[in-house]
């Protein structure tokens, strides 16, 4: 579709990739599909955004428990996530890696932290970056409900019920276990 080669889409090039998958698109429709994908309002769709779009976003429901989360994790609560906060929220001494001497503490860290720096990659995690790594992970969650309570009880939030162990196996391992061994 990106038929100028420059990483975004245009209404223009979304109109004609349309075309060639065989559906007409108005100019009043493209602009609705436009405006859906284009969430920095360029005024056109660049991949992130068309991956997310398609993904679709979270619920409110679903932000206010992750920003929980969020600032939990952020521990000298500046407002952003840096290796200093996962340093002391994470007792890393007890991480398997570190025991054998396979990996520094430093490197679980890291590790930890590009994985929730999922949208910036600038070594860092914001809370956008934690908005797109939970909704990559609940991507496949469909109820709201069961989603928050996971997360409540993943990140041991206010309230939280334990896990069961019946909770869903591939959430429970993005969840490295690292978090439930924290102080
Ligand atoms: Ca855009
Ligand atoms: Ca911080
Ligand atoms: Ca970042």
């Amino acid at each position: 579709m990106d038929t100028s080669n420059d990483g975004r889409l245009s209404s223009a090039e979304l109109k004609a990739g349309f075309k060639a998958l065989g559906v007409e698109v108005s100019d009043a429709e493209m602009a609705v599909i436009v405006e859906y994908f284009d969430t920095n309002k360029d005024g056109t769709v660049d991949l992130q955004e068309l991956v997310v779009g398609l993904r679709g976003r979270m619920s409110e429901d679903r932000k206010a428990v992750v920003s929980e989360a969020y600032a939990k994790l952020d521990v000298t609560g500046d407002g952003v996530v840096t290796l200093d906060d996962l340093a002391q929220a994470y007792r890393v001494d007890d991480h398997p890696d570190v025991k054998t001497g396979k990996h520094s503490r430093i490197v679980v860290l890291r590790h930890h932290l590009d994985l929730f720096d999922a949208y910036t990659k600038d070594g860092t995690v914001t809370l956008d970056d934690f908005y797109e790594y939970y909704a990559d992970v609940g991507a496949t969650i469909h109820d709201d409900i069961y989603f928050c309570w996971m997360i409540r009880s993943a990140w041991k939030l206010k309230d939280y019920l334990p896990l069961l162990p019946s909770a869903d196996k591939s959430f429970k391992t993005t969840h490295h276990s690292i978090w439930a061994a924290s102080k």
